[in-house]
């Protein structure tokens, strides 16, 4: 695997101001893979003067042809689809399936529905004798995690490229070889230099110094509320712009009418695809009383399918690993009822951070794995007597990032669905759309990503009066 020593700053690949490097550790068998230099303060410094110096050209370009820009960067990532899939698939742990379909495919839709956003978005408009004019926020700081390494950069790197403002992203530390690919592909791409650059660091060091970098407008965070927290308060003492999107703890909510085995089946699937590693993941279960038993007996049989090793890849490290079996402790003593997996290392996983996939039954909506994000593969099954009971239970976390609704009338789900306090909810199972907007209510977060909403985000309104 090819492994840059350096930073992609200005158009180039430079060397790292410091001599610290981080190790890429591969979760399924905890090999290093690769290495990329530990960025410092000097060289956010360096990047965000070149986004800087990039802004008035990249700002005034035309947007059809920031548009056929971003198309050519979407064709050069599905040009080494294989190539990313493999990367995303060493540094996650990630099945290689699922890291081409989905870590990989979904990213180059969204790069393709922002080359067509570039080109039809109205960035001018006349509202009465006014004027009003979408200008590109500025320089952008970038800080994206490691759960879909691809999807996380191109899902902000896109909007702010197509409402012309310049980046400096941040990788997460555990899956920056998927980053420099990506840098690799916007060179290809021919985009101009300084409108896109690449800063690998640890979070505390660079990330922390791009968010507070005063020649950065706007700062665009995934990752968990407390870091987001942080850098809300970073970015909002300095009155920069901010976006964040954070966890979730998202509600599927069966209602009695639904096809309880095809609600219980995908459910079980959305949370255990990327072995929990979503922050969209609805890994809480709600079902009616009458129908409760049934339901766990068919997750119970459907877990046994989700085999560590093909299907169900590791979590990203050590760390995570250890929170999420922890979390899976705790359940139990607080007194919730495992119906398959636990806490243990899956048989015949010497190597590797493996997590059994693990369903629990007796859940009630007090217990710390009802209300925190595990992002492990554990779901949680809860009981709700009638309706109103189970919006109680769906809206009753700090959380508000997706959820899912499920009755045999879209009527039915849909009128659910609007009493939800959250972000995005899927009716009967869903599917993608790259241009629906995704963010979150509550302490989910600030902001939308995807779609036109997610290219309002990056950029700010002028009106002139005639
Ligand atoms: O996240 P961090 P971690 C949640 C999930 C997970 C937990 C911890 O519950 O178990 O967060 O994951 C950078 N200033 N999500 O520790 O630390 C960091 O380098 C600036 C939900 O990996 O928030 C990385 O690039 N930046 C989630 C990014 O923040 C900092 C996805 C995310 O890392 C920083 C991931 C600092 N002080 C985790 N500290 C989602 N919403 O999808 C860290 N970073």
């Amino acid at each position: 695997m090819k492994a840059h020593d350096g930073m992609y700053i200005d158009g180039a690949w430079r060397p790292a101001a410091g001599h610290e490097s981080i190790e890429v550790v591969n979760p399924a068998d905890e090999q290093v893979i690769g290495s990329v230099p530990a960025g410092t303060p000097q060289d956010v410094d360096a990047a965000v003067r070149a986004a800087r110096a990039a802004l008035p050209a990249w700002a005034a370009t035309a947007p059809a042809d920031r548009a056929a820009l971003i198309g050519a960067l979407r064709d050069r990532l599905a040009a080494r689809r294989e190539e990313i899939a493999g990367t995303i698939s060493a540094e996650l742990g990630a099945p290689l399936g699922f890291a081409a379909a989905v870590h990989t495919d979904l990213p180059i839709a969204v790069a393709g529905s922002y080359a067509q956003l570039a080109a039809s978005y109205a960035f001018e408009e006349k509202v009465g004798n006014s004027t009003v004019l979408q200008e590109p926020v500025g320089v952008v700081g970038a800080i994206t995690p490691w759960n879909y390494p691809l999807h996380q950069i191109v899902a902000k790197v896109a909007p702010a490229l197509a409402a012309g403002c310049t980046i400096v992203l941040k990788p997460a530390e555990d899956t920056p070889l998927t980053a420099q690919l990506f840098a690799e592909a916007v060179d290809e791409a021919g985009i101009p230099a300084g409108v896109f650059n690449l800063v690998t660091g640890l979070g505390p060091v660079a990330g922390q110094a791009l968010a507070a970098h005063d020649g950065v407008d706007l700062v665009s965070f995934t990752g968990s509320t407390a870091v987001g927290k942080q850098i809300g308060a970073t970015a909002g003492g300095a009155v920069k712009r901010v976006a964040l999107e954070l966890g979730g703890k998202s509600a599927n909510v069966i209602l009695p009418s639904a096809d309880l085995a095809k609600a219980v089946n995908v459910g079980l699937g959305n949370v255990f695809a990327n072995s929990g590693q979503t922050c969209s993941a609805w890994t809480r279960m709600l079902v009616d009383a009458d129908r409760y038993d049934e339901a766990v007996e068919i997750a119970t049989a459907a877990a046994a399918k989700y085999v560590p090793g093909d299907r169900l890849g590791p979590v990203v490290n050590a760390k995570q690993r250890d929170r999420v079996r922890g979390y899976i402790r705790r359940g139990i003593e607080e007194g919730a009822r495992v119906v398959a997996g636990g806490p243990d290392a899956p048989e015949g996983f010497g190597n590797g951070y493996y997590i059994r996939p693990t369903v629990f039954a007796d859940v009630t909506p007090d217990m710390t794995i009802a209300q925190e994000e595990i992002f492990g593969p554990v779901v949680a099954i809860l009981k709700y007597q009638d309706e109103d009971d189970a919006l109680r239970i769906a809206n009753g976390t700090v959380y508000g990032l997706a959820g899912a609704v499920w009755a045999a009338e879209e009527s039915e789900a849909v009128a659910f669905a609007r009493r939800m306090d959250t972000g995005q909810v899927d009716i009967n199972g869903g599917r993608f759309n790259p241009l629906a907007p995704f963010g979150g209510y509550k302490q989910s977060g600030v902001g939308r990503e995807l779609g036109a909403h997610g290219l309002a985000e990056y950029l700010q309104t002028k009106s002139l009066q005639f």
